[in-house]
């Protein structure tokens, strides 16, 4: 077990469907914290960077598209193994794969609109984590 932080972000769809709640809820009651959270309205150039390792995949416009239509909600989750931990409450990226009980099989639309994303590794969640917070705007029990 490591305690690890990772990125989560609540997508356009699930904010404008007022479910902030009870998604963060479900973290909460896995036993994460939320160290560092903000609304955030991406414009295309930082979507674009966010999710730069996808531009060569079909998806990819889709993708922007969708995650540029409105606001969405970026947290730094902290817990023990944090980054896996939170991928099992998120479920597999299609909702339709996803294991009845994970915020995606319960919340999600489509492959698509999946309500959140997780950081994968410990790698990526640095990367992502640097990409929204300065490290002076995470205020976790960790570091
Ligand atoms: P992940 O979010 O489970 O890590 P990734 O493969 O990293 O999944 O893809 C990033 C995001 O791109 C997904 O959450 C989803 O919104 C979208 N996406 C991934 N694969 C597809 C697909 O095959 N069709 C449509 N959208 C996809
Ligand atoms: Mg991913």
């Amino acid at each position: 077990m490591a305690l690890e932080r990772t990125l989560s972000i609540i997508k356009p769809g699930a904010v404008r469907r007022n479910i902030i709640g009870q998604i963060i809820s479900r973290f909460e009651s896995s036993g994460l914290r939320i160290a560092a959270a903000r609304m955030v309205r991406l414009d295309r150039e930082q979507a674009e960077r966010f999710y730069a390792v996808h531009r060569e995949r079909p998806f990819y416009p889709e993708l922007i598209a969708y995650m540029t239509e409105g606001p969405i909600l970026v947290m730094v989750l902290e817990g023990e193994d944090a980054i896996v931990k939170n991928r099992a409450i998120m479920g597999s990226t299609d909702p339709q794969k996803a294991t009845p009980g994970t915020i995606r099989f319960d919340l999600g639309k489509n492959t698509t609109r999946n309500t959140v994303h997780g950081s994968d590794a410990p790698e990526t969640a640095a990367v992502e984590i640097a990409f929204f917070f300065k490290p002076d705007e995470i205020c976790g029990r960790y570091a």
